[in-house]
Order: C-alpha cells, then structure tokens, then sequence
C-alpha cells in the first residue's frame, strides 16, 4: 500500500518521517521549555552552553514538567472519553436518549455493588446512583480518592497511595493541577511534579478510562469471545465501505446498526453497490469489533492506506489519533471524510456532528452520505489488498473468567504448576520509529512461546489480530505449557481485551489475580510493554500501570534523558514504593528478555524456584 500510495503520489506518515529527521535533540531529550515568554530555553546537554533556563528551571526540572504535561494531556484524553460515557448513561436514566439503552444489567449491579450502591431496587434506581458517583468523580472537591478507585483498587495498592500522597481525589482536578504545577514559578521539585504526574494517570486508569469502559459494557454489552478480521483486506470492492475511526464507541455503535438498517441496505443497492460494510480502525474499532465481531481495517499507521485503496467512501471519525493528514490523502481519491465531534474538526471534512439525543437519525444520515457517495468513486485509483486474518476476539475479565468455567482457579492452578509461567499485557500504538506492527507481533510471539500468557488492547491488538495470533491455533507457537492450556480452554494464546481505555480490564484482572492469591499486584510475575507507543495517552496508561506496581517496558524512548534525576527516578526509585518500574528497549527480543527476566524473578519469589 505504501507503493501504490507513491505511485498514486499521496504523502504518508513515513515520508513526512524522513522530512523531519534529524529530529530535534533538545526536544528528544525533554530539556526545551516554553512554558513562559522569556523563554524559550533549552538546556545543553552536554554541560557546555547553559545549565539553566531564564528563570532558572534545571533539567530536572524542565524535564519534569514537559513529561507530566504529556501525562496531563493523556490523562484529559481519556478521562473526557469517560466523562461523555457517564454523561450518556445518566441521560438514558433521564429518559434523553431513546437511542440508547441499559444492555448488560448484570455489569450494571456489580458495578453498583463495588461502588456500595443498593442493588435491590429498580435498576433505573440503580443507574442513577452509580451515574451520580461516577459524575461526581469528576468534579468533587473534597480529598479523599474517588469512589471508582477506592471501590476497584485492592485495598494493598491505596494504601501505598495515600503514603505517597497520590490517591486520585477529582479526575479533572489532577489534570488541572499539573498544568498550574508545571505554569512558570510553581512546582520546580523533579519528585514532587513526578508524583502529581503518577496521581492524574491514576486519575485515569482508575478513575476516567475505568469508567468509560464499566459504562460503554453496560450500554453495549461487555464483550464475548466472537470471530471477526483484520486487515485492509476487509474493505470489499463491491460494497459502500464506511471506515469508522477514532475511539468512542457512543457513535460507532450507532454507526454499525444503521448500516444494517434495510432502508440504508436499499439505498446502496439502488446506488449500484451490493451492500455496506462497515469496518473499524484504532479504538472505536476495538470496541465493536470486540462487542459485535466488526472486522477491523487496520490501526494506526495504517489509516492513510486505508484511503489509499480508493475503495472508502467515507471515513467518520471521532476523536484522537486521526491524523490532521486525512484530509490530503482523500483529495487524491473520491473519499468523504467525516468529523463528528465539535472537539476534533479537520480543515477540508465534512463535519455533521454528533449528538447523543438524535443518535439514530445522525448515524444515517452518516451512512446516507456514503452511500451517496460511492458512485463518485475513480475506477482506475481501487485497489483493495487481499489480506486479511481472523481470529477471536472479546476477552473481557468476565469472558475469561467465563472461559476458565466460572472462576480464576483454573488459571492461578496454571500458573501455581508453571504451565503457564506468568502474564503479560502488551498494549499501545504505532510509531514510524519501529518497524509497522513488527515490535508488537515480534514481542508477543516470544512470550507466548515462553508459556506467558499475553492480554493486550489498542493497536498492539489489531498487529496481534493481522498475524494470526488471535486464531486458536497460534497457540502451536505456544510453550508445551501454554499450548496445552489454550488447548483445553479453546482459546488463543493471544487475548484481546479492548480499547485503549479497556486497560482498565487489564488492571481489574491483575487486582483480581493479586487479591485470590493474597499479594500485591507487584508480586505477580506480570509485566507489561508498549513497544510501539506514540501517544500521550500512552504516557498517562504506563504511569497508571508502574504505579499499580506493574514493570513496563517501553520500546520508543520518552522525552525525558535529559534528566538524569528523572530518568533514575522512573526506573529505579519508583520501585521502592510502588513495586513497578519502567524500563526502555528498543528491540522486540531485548523487551521481551527483559519482561521474562522479571517474570521469572517474581515467580520464584512468590513460589520458589519452579
Ligand atoms: Fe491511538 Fe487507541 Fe495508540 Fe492506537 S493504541 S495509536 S493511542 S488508537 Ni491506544
Ligand atoms: Fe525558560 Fe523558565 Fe520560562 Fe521555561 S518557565 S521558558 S525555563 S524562563
């Protein structure tokens, strides 16, 4: 695809790559600041030139502050995604969204219980309670941690908070007090930034991403094993093919039924084209593939391609990690791209914008624009690839648990015998600094074949997804252990478990594994990596995860070797009191060796040597 996007002269991601190296080095070390108007300043690295910045922030410093804004910015990314899921929820309850309706209720009440609500009542009763204390997550303004953390973290793990003075006590508060700390002349200690940046990303993990995906499983149903594909290859030349991109499933979901309306299927049929497919990219593709089996087109890097094929006759996105490029390459095909949000506009879409309450209609008249479009398409420019890949998705923790025959026994047994050795979660992005998927597909398989288990979620899910390993029969490159617990369990040895606010389930099934074995989430011979991550919500998500006591690996390095403070802070010192470190590697073998080295040492100190 890269080829015929040259030959169809489109820039894409990688080549706007090699314009920009050599890449700014103050900027990659973290030590360039414009948080003020006498700057900009930067700091030389090299001891020579200034050591300082106008107002006398050090590295450390500055470091601190630019990486804790990455956080902020992550945190707030995620967090509103939670927010317009809570906010959609008590609006069902309010009877504001005839669209919209309570599916799981059995999610709803356990929900309800963790939180402390009366389960037996009506469950609109119910809802609205567990709406309010969601909402007032995010705008109280007492200290005391929200309810969504103290209600799902394990008891071991808010207590290390509170020591540290970093249980989350308002969602939006966090956010917002990492960008008073970080204004010119505020917070200039390295440490104490760095915890603000640790108590927002809990904000998120616990607080915000936790409650986009309760709430999304709710509405929508919590997720089951189901087949579905992934490639580009899932585009169908003959078909109106509407790609749907971004990451809040309010609108996706609304975006799959009207495609399946016969009224939409006849309009396309009238058009010339046998039907509609609708196919998912990023997140909001993980949450319906993950709910209705939705192929998928691909991730993030591949969303350029994706128009390339000239066979998209609209792309609606919602919000983050659409690229402002979008736009460009669908001037080279026939291809409508459709924002949706008011929060994320791009010059040259089409906006028609979402609104919650008139669901329905705006996902057809959506679909409508599509279809109406696909005549428009240059015959000469299609060019849909073959590949494509199946395999199972939708392991939520109550799918697994369901798997495993109704309790985690069967797989802490497992573990305890040393079938399966430990667990890992490989999650986020792609990056045009590693190889496409290569980092994400070359990691998982060398784990799996050390009898790890491997969940994960985001991009890291749709590599996993196009190279098999979601087929049940990936488990052949699985460890004899592995291979024969997915053999028994029917599953594959690669679990996909979401979107990227789906880390949450992530983070519930460590809890859950830590509190049947009566440790902490940090003795468990559990690690995680984001080998190609990029984005800012991939700052705030492996804060959240050190922070829970989880090492993570991080396959593309962050801003922040300017500091050697900074740097021994996040990869050594934070182990002491949080149990999770980070660590850095930029090959797939060396992030995998050193997430076994860590299994295994946390093995044999939790069960001897076996
Ligand atoms: Fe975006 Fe979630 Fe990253 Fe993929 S993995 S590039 S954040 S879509 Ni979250
Ligand atoms: Fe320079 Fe300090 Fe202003 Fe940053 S805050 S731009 S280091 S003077």
């Amino acid at each position: 695809m890269k080829e015929k996007a040259k030959s169809d002269g489109v820039e894409t991601v990688w080549d706007r790559f090699e314009e920009q190296q050599p890449q700014c080095g103050f900027g990659q070390l973290g030590l360039c600041c414009r948080n003020c108007n006498m700057g900009p300043c930067r700091i030389d690295p090299f001891g020579e030139g200034p050591s300082k910045g106008v107002c006398g922030a050090t590295a450390g410093t500055i470091v601190s502050r630019n990486l804790i804004r990455m956080t902020a910015a992550g945190a707030a990314a995620h967090s509103d995604h939670g927010r317009e899921t809570a906010l959609v929820f008590k609006e069902i309850v309010e009877g504001e969204v005839p669209g919209y309706e309570i599916k799981d209720e059995a999610k709803l009440n356990s929900i309800a219980s963790r939180l402390g609500v009366n389960t037996d009542r009506e469950i609109e009763e119910v809802a609205k309670d567990v709406a309010e204390i969601a909402l007032e997550d995010f705008g109280k303004q007492d200290d005391e941690v929200i309810s969504f953390a103290n209600a799902y973290a394990p008891e071991s793990l808010q207590q290390v908070w509170q020591e540290l003075d970093v249980a989350p006590r308002n969602i939006d508060r966090e956010v917002v007090e990492i960008m008073h700390r970080t204004h010119m002349g505020v917070d200039a200690d390295p440490l104490n930034l760095n915890l603000q940046g640790i108590r927002a990303a809990l904000g998120d993990g616990w607080g915000g991403s936790l409650i986009g995906t309760e709430f999304s499983d709710v509405m929508f149903g919590t997720p089951e094993p189901v087949e579905s594909s992934a490639n580009l290859g899932v585009l169908e030349e003959n078909k109106v093919n509407v790609i749907t991109h971004g990451h809040v499933p309010i609108l996706s979901e609304k975006i799959v039924e009207a495609a399946e309306d016969e009224e939409m299927i006849e309009l396309a049929k009238s058009k010339g084209a046998d039907g509609i497919v609708v196919a998912g990219m990023c997140c909001t593709g993980n949450e319906i593939i993950m709910r209705h089996g939705i192929p998928t087109a691909g991730n993030f890097l591949q969303q350029e391609l994706a128009i390339t094929t000239g066979a998209v006759d609209a792309m609606v996105v919602d919000y983050q990690c659409i690229m402002p490029s979008l736009t460009d390459v669908a001037d080279c095909y026939h291809t409508k791209v459709i924002t949706t949000s008011e929060k994320a506009k791009l010059p040259g879409a089409e906006h028609i914008e979402f609104d919650p309450a008139k669901a329905d209609k705006i996902a057809k008249q959506i679909i409508k624009t599509a279809i109406e479009n696909y005549p428009a398409r240059k015959e000469e420019k299609i060019g849909i690839p073959e590949e494509k890949m199946d395999g199972v998705v939708g392991f939520s923790v109550e799918s697994i648990v369901d798997a495993l025959g109704g309790s985690l026994d069967p797989l802490l047994e497992a573990i305890k015998e040393g079938q399966i050795k430990g667990i890992a979660g490989i999650v986020g992005c792609n990056n045009p600094k590693v190889e496409h998927d290569e980092g994400h597909v070359e990691v998982a398989k060398k784990l799996i074949a050390n009898d790890i288990l491997v969940v994960g979620t985001g991009c890291w899910s749709i590599a996993a997804m196009k190279d098999g390993l979601f087929k049940p029969e990936a488990a052949e490159l699985a460890g004899d252990g592995l291979q024969a617990v997915c053999e028994q369990l029917e599953i594959p040895p690669c679990l996909h478990m979401g979107s990227c606010v789906d880390n949450t389930r992530i983070l519930v099934a460590v809890s859950a594994i830590a509190e049947a074995l009566g440790v902490e989430p940090s003795q468990l011979p559990v690690a995680g990596a984001a080998p190609e991550w990029m984005s800012e919500k991939a700052v705030s998500i492996g804060t959240y995860f050190v922070a829970s006591g989880i090492f993570t690996v991080l396959g593309t390095t962050p801003p922040v070797l300017g500091s050697n403070e900074v740097v021994k802070l996040l990869t050594e010192d934070i182990e002491e009191v949080t149990g999770g470190k980070f660590a850095v590697e930029s090959t797939p073998n060396e992030i995998a060796d050193l997430m076994l080295d860590h299994i295994a040492s946390k093995r044999k100190e939790l069960l001897g040597e076996r």
